[in-house]
């Protein structure tokens, strides 16, 4: 595959300093390509480009925009196979679920804002005998900074509002899975897409994420990634205040009440486990559990999670492939390993030393997905964030109890209720202290998606 390299004012251009990183098959273990390696400079040039842009794009109706969200969109529909195979083979996931999340989602999210906007209204309210008018202007230059586990499904989530609504952008993905930002940088190019309205920088997070955050011109920046990167990000970026919008970590629970009609929710409880490799900041990685049917439940989910086909990602029917890396699959093993020496019991899966995956590479960042029974849900395995196809299990004796160990996390990102009455389910939804709780499915955020 050729070099990644920069794309700057309607341009590839290597990185300034001429200085490249590898990009890596997680699941062989080869380097795919090289990616420029950029560093402030390259910023500060894909900058200049964006805000030389700016005022002309800015001026644009937003009809016009919206045409160019439609366009986009259509592109990637066109290549979505093309864009389902790079994802694929950059993170090591799944190609049928890269085609059916990775893809398709990364094309609905420019049609979703393309619709989003014609639906707008015209805002304006009296108030005390003036008319108000609600005007929504560009913020002008935005810094955009993605994660490596749904690259272009998060990239393009913040590109097409952004240029929707008049804006520039210098964006930086994943040094880890540059090649769909790369794709979608190709496929402006050749829609003619104006110069400097959509600008890609690739590299290391210290060198050019951190550019990016600190460069007065950028007044906006909208950042998914790590926790502790989102507190570097927010310190350097609130003093100058820029606009700041943040999606960080989870350590998501996933309630299962006495009357959850346990064999029709296994399908969603294991998706919700392990999809991805359990790399969605969505993910339910907690698993409380009402202890009248504990036991059966265990007995239902381990097999169900052991039904799951585990493999090499570029087969039809592998259901989880890698991580995203060796180092990351070392991270999530010192998790499986802390868990055991925490008092937790291994219900299934395990390190790729005692529970290796086979017919892979054995360069491979693989690993089964891991069930941990009996530990206490205080405990470090149970709080803190894996990020990987590990979830520990804990048993409520009453629904009071449920809802304090489901509250007992510093993050507070999103959960799921199972439940035969869904009033019920709204009832204990009401009381999680958590962003996003779904009641008898996960992570169904589409029209007409599954779930009950
Ligand atoms: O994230 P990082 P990583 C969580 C998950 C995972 C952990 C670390 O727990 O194990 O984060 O993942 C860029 N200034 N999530 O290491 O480092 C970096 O180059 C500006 C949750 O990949 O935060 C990349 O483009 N940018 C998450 C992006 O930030 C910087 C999904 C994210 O990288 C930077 C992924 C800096 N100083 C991981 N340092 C979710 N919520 O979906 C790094 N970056």
């Amino acid at each position: 595959m050729k070099p990644v390299l920069n794309y700057i004012n309607g341009a590839f251009h290597p990185a300034l300093s001429g200085q490249t990183l590898e990009t890596v098959n997680p699941a062989t273990g080869e380097v795919i390509t090289t990616v420029a390696r950029s560093n402030a400079d390259d910023v500060a040039a894909a900058t200049a480009a964006a805000n030389e842009a700016a005022t002309s794009w800015g001026a644009t109706t937003m009809e016009e925009r919206i045409a160019w969200l439609e366009r986009i969109a259509d592109a990637l529909e066109a290549e979505a196979e093309t864009i389902a195979q790079l994802e694929s083979l950059d993170t090591g996931k799944p190609i049928a679920l890269a085609r059916k999340v990775d893809a398709a989602r990364s094309v609905a999210n420019f049609r979703f804002f393309a619709t989003y906007a014609k639906e707008q209204p015209e805002v304006t309210f009296a108030d005390h005998g003036a008319v108000n008018h609600v005007h929504r202007s560009p913020v002008g230059v935005v810094g955009l900074i993605t994660p490596w586990n749904l690259p272009l499904y998060l990239l393009s989530w913040k590109v097409a509002p952004a240029l929707l609504m008049g804006n520039t952008i210098v964006a930086k993905p994943s040094e880890l899975t540059p090649l769909t930002a790369d794709f979608l940088a190709k496929s402006l190019d050749r829609l003619d897409f104006p110069p400097g309205v959509f600008n890609l920088v690739h590299g290391y997070g210290p060198e050019v994420g951190q550019a990016i955050v600190e460069h007065p011109i950028i007044r906006a920046i909208s950042f998914t990634g790590g926790t502790a990167t989102g507190k570097i990000v927010a310190a350097t970026a609130a003093p100058m205040f820029k606009k700041l919008s943040l999606e960080l970590g989870g350590k998501n629970a996933t309630v299962i009440l006495d009357d959850a009609p346990l064999d029709d929710i296994m399908d969603g409880l294991v998706r919700a486990s392990f999809t991805n490799s359990g790399q969605v900041c969505l993910c339910g990685s907690r698993v409380l559990v009402d202890s009248k049917i504990h036991d059966v439940f265990i007995t239902k989910f381990v097999n169900a999670v052991e039904a799951l086909q585990v493999g090499d990602p570029s087969l039809e029917a592998t259901q989880m492939g890698t991580v995203i890396s060796k180092d990351h699959q070392a991270k999530v093993e010192s998790y499986i390993r802390l868990g055991l020496e925490e008092g937790g019991t291994l219900l299934t899966g395990g390190t790729s030393e005692t529970a290796p995956v086979t017919g892979v590479s054995q360069e491979g960042a693989f690993l089964r997905p891991t069930v941990i029974g009996g530990l206490d849900a205080a405990c470090q395995t149970a709080t803190e964030e894996i990020f990987g196809p590990v979830v520990t299990v804990h048993a409520f004796s009453s629904e009071d109890e449920a809802v304090t160990m489901a509250n007992a996390t510093e993050y507070g990102l999103a959960g799921s209720v199972w439940t035969a009455d869904v009033e019920r389910g709204h009832a204990f939804a009401k009381r999680m202290e958590t962003g996003i709780v779904w009641v008898n499915t996960w992570l169904n955020r589409e029209k007409g998606g599954r779930g009950r």
